[in-house]
């Protein structure tokens, strides 16, 4: 339809862009990754946000282009902070559909990016939700064997929300887990939230993951974060997501 056809027209014509949602250290300040969130600009509705467009893509076949295109973005972008001196220790975390994870050559596709722009695997972490795992467990092993072995990481985004969050952590191969910001919202005034954050923490440590909380709004859910051990954390109290220029403005001031 309308939509299908305009957003394809916009991954062929470079009408999309990312914007950049720091994550902090909450300890320090210092900014230790950011998240690459796709934006579209569209011609008369203005900047439109992922969730009016990203179920279409999924829908027709433009997940899978749009998805090379925004690592590819994301890849460029953090090659040249690498190279203005930016970006020494950080972390580029990307987002990535369904479609893309059990695509056969969607392994080759990031080493060959990877190559083109001289980025080492560990710098680079893909976002994956549970609900995307569920759908081709088998499949989405593979493909996190093969990221693994090119040294690239893997997050379970959304964390808590998903149908089999444990066994997840057994079957497949993660690096981190971004807690869900539903439990993270309320934290420190909602003793259930409490309760599961704590859990959580305790889990990432047992398996040795990273692990960050999103949607910290306030700052106690950040005092709360703090004393429950999770010091990686991303939310609107910290940084909404921002165009590039202004990460490089963050970045440079040593943040
Ligand atoms: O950017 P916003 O704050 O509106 O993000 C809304 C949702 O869209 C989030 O769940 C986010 O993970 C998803 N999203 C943002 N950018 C991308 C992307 O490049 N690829 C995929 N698959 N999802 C994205
Ligand atoms: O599903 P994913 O984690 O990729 O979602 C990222 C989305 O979360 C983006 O749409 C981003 O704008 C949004 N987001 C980031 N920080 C906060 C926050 O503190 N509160 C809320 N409500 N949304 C947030
Ligand atoms: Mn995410
Ligand atoms: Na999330």
């Amino acid at each position: 339809d309308d939509v299908e056809l305009h957003l394809r027209h916009a991954v062929e014509n470079d009408s999309l862009l990312l914007h950049y949602q720091p994550e902090l250290d909450l300890r320090s300040g210092k900014i230790l990754a950011v998240e690459a969130l796709v934006r579209w600009q569209h011609p008369t509705r203005g900047l439109l946000f992922p969730g009016t467009f990203i179920e279409v893509a999924e829908a027709t076949n433009l997940a899978g282009e749009l998805g090379r295109w925004v690592i590819r973005k994301a890849c460029s972008q953090f090659a040249d902070w690498r190279e203005r001196g930016l970006a020494t220790d950080l972390v580029m975390r990307i987002n990535v559909s369904p479609v893309q994870l059990v695509s056969l050559d969607f392994v080759a596709s990031v080493e060959e990016v990877l190559a083109h722009f001289a980025i080492d695997g560990p710098s680079v972490c893909f976002e994956i939700t549970e609900h995307v795992v569920v759908q081709d467990l088998a499949r989405t092993r593979i493909t996190l064997e093969g990221l693994a072995k090119i040294g690239v990481q893997v997050a379970i985004d959304d964390f808590g929300t998903g149908y089999s969050s444990l066994s997840h952590l057994k079957e497949l191969t993660v690096d981190a887990l971004k807690i869900d910001r539903s439990f993270v919202t309320r934290l420190g005034t909602d003793s259930d939230d409490m309760a599961i954050v704590k859990s959580i923490v305790g889990l990432a440590k047992a398996f040795d993951l990273d692990l960050v909380a999103e949607g910290v709004e306030t700052s106690i859910a950040a005092r709360t974060l703090l004393e429950l051990d999770c010091h990686r954390a991303q939310g609107y109290l910290l940084s909404r997501p921002i165009p590039p220029e202004r990460v490089e403005v963050l970045l440079a001031a040593g943040a």
